[in-house]
């Protein structure tokens, strides 16, 4: 088994990112996911009707760019392009760059469009042929697997459609991510070749794993 440069594989797929110190956050009974940006008029798309688009399924490793990778996962959902072309392009006021993908916890990915329109981008709401659950995205996640985790926004509940680059909030910070992301490239860092970040990146996953099983554990 080959992973990308500076990946290790792990056991399992652990829950991980940025939000760890919460539990998952809350489903609403009939979920919904807002669609905004440069379209005639915003609307939404309850997760039910997404699912009703055509599916496939997807066997995929991830990696994140900590340096984890979780692998031979199986993922089901829409296709992102399948959704873009029959729900999106056809209310687009002028031609579409980005798009950002937010989720219930107020995480954010911000995606170039010819990324997410790869052949391997799905918004996915089964996993390993379950449901998917709290710790991986319920009700309906990005799957990017040829960009790293945080590409893939979980608990999704907006995506938007942008004509140039959005405002970025993490530039200056010094874990500035790579606006591609991409695991083959090592697109690990906005500034910085990927293989000089590795230690720090890996040197970051016990104390995040260790916020994820409090945060895992109800209150
Ligand atoms: N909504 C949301 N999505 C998110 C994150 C997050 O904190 N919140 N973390 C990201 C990161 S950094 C990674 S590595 C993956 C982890 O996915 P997993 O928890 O299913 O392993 O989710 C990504 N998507
Ligand atoms: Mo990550």
């Amino acid at each position: 088994m080959t992973l990308p440069p500076g990946q290790r594989a792990v056991e399992g797929f652990p829950r991980f990112g940025t939000h760890l110190h919460h539990p998952p956050p809350a489903v609403p009974a009939d979920p919904v996911i807002d669609i905004g940006g440069a379209l005639t008029e915003p609307g939404t798309l309850s997760v039910a009707d997404l699912a009703a688009l055509p599916r496939r399924e997807l066997r995929a490793d991830f990696h994140c760019v900590a340096g984890w990778s979780a692998t031979g996962l199986l993922w089901e959902g829409t296709p992102f392009a399948t959704f873009y072309r029959t729900r999106v392009e056809p209310l687009l006021t002028a031609p579409v760059s980005h798009v950002t993908f937010e989720g219930l916890d107020g995480f954010q990915s911000i995606v170039v469009l010819a990324d997410a329109l790869a052949d391997d981008v799905l918004l996915a709401d089964r996993l390993d042929g379950q449901p998917l659950d709290g710790d991986h995205g319920a009700p309906v996640r990005l799957v990017s697997p040829s960009q790293y985790g945080f590409i893939n926004t979980k608990h999704l509940c907006r995506i938007g459609f942008h004509t140039t680059e959005p405002p970025i909030t993490d530039r200056w910070s010094p874990l500035a991510s790579h606006p591609r992301a991409r695991v083959w490239e090592e697109e690990r860092h906005r500034h910085l070749p990927g293989r000089v970040v590795r230690p720090v990146y890996r040197s970051l996953i016990a104390p995040i794993r260790a916020l994820s099983a409090r945060g895992s554990r109800p209150r």
